[in-house]
């Protein structure tokens, strides 16, 4: 197996801005392979325009190609990879990330039937030689893959063990994001998350649900890596949510408040309400931004997507956190199963009592990998959609290699897929809009 590969972090231009958070899952695996002897390339293909003109470039230079994809990414990957076969047919190309990571929790969940119907598995199948899903440090061409399609890798349990990724692969200093002022950059201090929100990906995917932590030695170690290295002193936590294990993170904050380092993270507000003594720890860590999946101010919503909060307790968590003077930023979705107007008014009505500091309504789309996706019967109750989520939640299963979707992009660029028995897929985007705006106008 030739030694030299390239690997690809695609284009991202649904977002509003692309270089402002870099890709650690792609720092990883580059990281990885490198230990293991390969010479790598890494082409960091976000917010290029002329994107491909690069792989055209390339093509002919490497006998591998990696590409990291997410769901909302694949049509770029998926183009590319084209271009790459046509201009050198020999070579060998790889897809990991959480594109082919959920789409293999599809596979494995549904059943022969539905997975000849499936889209996404065609696509994927038809397009790379090698689709990776899982955790990919620990990869080693030689050694595991040789003639397979699809390979799933364990999860690594002692995530210590995983080197800290090298940010020296990207141009990490042409990414731009501050806190405060201060000059931030991203870092993951855990992996996976037990909880299974109907929406979400990978709730029954080991790399996305198996709760792994770093060490506080650990986490500290990276951060003045960071710190020493590249000048950053402020702290993204890509963490899904950052308070799952209460007592290691009172422990973490302990030392982080003997650092001059600032952070923004997302916490559950369940466990922010039930552990108050939590957000004196967090605001002393220097801790000036926190996040929620707030989701929906309707409890009937929450129930059904098995958020495990209420509106309640998440208008509390809201309160707590900016009781400290950490600013409280709110995530809301419209588009749940069953969802009526009168819940969407709910929504709207919490965010202004809540009165958070930032606040994101987006429209949910059902990816591979999450339960809705997974869930869905053919359906023939409504004219354009041919799948329903219990009869309450009507979509398509849509191939995302040709299909761009997302759900937060750019204003005004919003669309839904899906649509309720009460509110339609244009409704759903006029209520977001008027919704966001009403909301802007009132709080800001
Ligand atoms: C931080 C984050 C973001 C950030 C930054 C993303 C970035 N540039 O890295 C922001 C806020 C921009 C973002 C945006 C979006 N995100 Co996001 N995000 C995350 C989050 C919380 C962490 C990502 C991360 O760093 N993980 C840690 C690393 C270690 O894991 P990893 O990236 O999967 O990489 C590992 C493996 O996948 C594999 N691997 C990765 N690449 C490759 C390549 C090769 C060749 C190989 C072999 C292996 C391999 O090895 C890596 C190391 O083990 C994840 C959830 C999660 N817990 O991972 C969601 C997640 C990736 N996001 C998700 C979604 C839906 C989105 C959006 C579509 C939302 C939207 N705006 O509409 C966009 C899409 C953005 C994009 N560029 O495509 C979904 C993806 C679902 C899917 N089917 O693709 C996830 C899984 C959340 C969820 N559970 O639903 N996101
Ligand atoms: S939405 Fe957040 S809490 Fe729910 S399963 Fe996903 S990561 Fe976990």
């Amino acid at each position: 197996m030739n030694k030299k590969i390239a690997l690809i972090n695609p284009p991202s231009p649904f977002l509003i801005d692309e270089r402002v958070f870099p890709n650690v899952g792609l720092l990883n695996v580059a990281t990885a392979m490198r230990n293991e002897g390969y010479a790598i390339n890494v082409f960091d293909l976000c917010g290029n325009k002329e994107y491909k003109e690069k792989i055209k470039e390339i093509a002919n230079k490497f006998k591998i190609f990696g590409f990291s994809s997410t769901t909302a990414q694949f049509p770029y990957v998926y183009e590319m990879n084209r271009i790459i076969k046509e201009i050198n047919p020999s070579s060998f190309t790889i897809i990991g990330g959480a594109h082919p990571s959920a789409v293999y929790s599809s596979m494995i969940k549904l059943g022969p039937k539905e997975i000849k119907n499936d889209p996404n598995i065609a696509s994927l199948e038809e397009s790379v030689d090698l689709i990776w899903a899982g955790e990919g440090d620990r990869i080693s061409l030689e050694k595991d893959f040789k003639g397979k399609k699809w390979i799933h890798s364990e999860v690594v349990h002692d995530i210590d063990s995983i080197p800290i990724p090298d940010r020296s692969f990207f141009d990490i200093n042409s990414y731009h994001y501050e806190l405060n002022g201060r000059k931030a950059t991203t870092i993951m201090t855990q992996r996976g998350c037990p909880f299974s929100c109907i929406f979400c990906c990978g709730r029954k995917i080991p790399m996305y649900n198996k709760f792994r932590q770093h060490s506080v030695e650990r986490v500290i170690e990276e951060m003045d890596y960071l710190n020493k290295d590249f000048g950053f002193d402020a702290f993204m936590w890509f963490d899904d949510e950052i308070n799952i294990n209460n007592k290691r993170l009172l422990e973490l904050c302990n030392e982080l408040k003997k650092k001059d380092y600032i952070h923004r993270g997302f916490v559950r507000s369940d466990l922010i309400v039930k552990f108050p003594e939590l957000v004196d720890a967090l605001a002393d860590a220097g801790f000036v931004e926190l996040c929620t999946g707030v989701e929906s101010g309707s409890d009937r919503i929450l129930k059904i997507i098995n958020k495990g909060t209420t509106a309640e307790i998440n208008l509390k968590a809201a309160e707590m956190i900016k009781s400290k003077g950490i600013r409280y930023k709110a995530f809301t979705i419209l588009g749940h199963p069953s969802e009526t107007y009168e819940d969407v008014m709910l929504t709207k009505q919490w965010l202004l009592n809540a009165k958070p500091d930032g606040f994101d309504v987006t429209i949910l789309v059902p990816y591979p990998g999450s339960k809705i996706y997974e869930e869905a019967e053919l359906s023939s109750k409504y004219k354009n959609y041919s799948y329903g989520y219990k009869d309450e939640l009507f979509f398509n299963k849509v191939d995302f290699s040709k299909k761009q979707s997302y759900y937060k992009g750019i204003p005004g660029e919003y669309f839904s897929p899906v649509r309720t028995n009460e509110l339609t897929a244009e409704g759903l985007v006029e209520l977001r809009d008027k919704l966001e705006e009403e909301i802007r106008r009132k709080l800001f």
